[in-house]
């Protein structure tokens, strides 16, 4: 039998590159693309996808969208859009979770094997890396102990604090 650890991966690296099934973008509300994740993505998938996303008609905080790729190795882009950190008296850390129960939802209507997620909000929305690490591996694991799809989650970090403390994250669940 295949262990949830087995299931999840964490490395370092440009989201944008990957040849998995889905991509998440960590977009924002209206979403019509910006900087980070949300800026390369969109440089990579080419003009199309701004043209798509228009169609979408905004996405609200803690929710997730999903449209075509155009340009990019992957399959899917889930456009979900995390918290800005006010403090964490204001719902940010449910808000954070959801964004990647959403996105997980989205994969497994859409029979997405493999998904690969940016570390949401912890950019220009300023949520605290640590505490954004420990959320985004805990609701992945309870949604991968309940469901089969999908089969593989990629963490991505783009600099080595994001990806130390995804590890951290993931290693304090599993040895506890
Ligand atoms: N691949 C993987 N991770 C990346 C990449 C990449 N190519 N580029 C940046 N990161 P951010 P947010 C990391 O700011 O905080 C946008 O303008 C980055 O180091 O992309 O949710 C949107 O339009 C950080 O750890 O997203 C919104 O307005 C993480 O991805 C707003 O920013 C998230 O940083 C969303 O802010």
């Amino acid at each position: 039998m295949v262990q949830i650890s087995d299931k999840i991966r964490i490395i370092q690296g440009d989201i944008v590159k990957l040849e998995v099934d889905a991509v998440v973008n960590a977009a924002n509300t209206t979403p019509l693309g910006g900087g980070g994740v949300d800026g390369a993505i969109h440089r990579a998938a080419g003009p199309e996808l701004l043209e798509e996303c228009r169609d979408l008609k905004g996405c609200v905080t803690g929710e997730a969208k999903i449209t075509k790729v155009y340009l990019l190795p992957a399959k899917w882009v889930i456009h979900t859009v995390g918290p800005i950190w006010q403090g964490g008296q204001k719902g940010e850390d449910y808000l954070l979770a959801s964004c990647y129960r959403k996105s997980l939802e989205l994969a497994r209507e859409h029979i997405i094997k493999t998904i690969a997620f940016p570390a949401i909000s912890t950019g220009a929305y300023n949520f605290p890396s640590k505490r954004a690490a420990g959320i985004a591996v805990s609701e992945i694991i309870k949604f991968l102990q309940e469901n089969e799809l999908p089969e593989r989650v990629i963490l991505v970090s783009f600099n080595k604090e994001t990806y130390q403390h995804l590890q951290q994250a993931l290693s304090e669940i599993f040895v506890g």
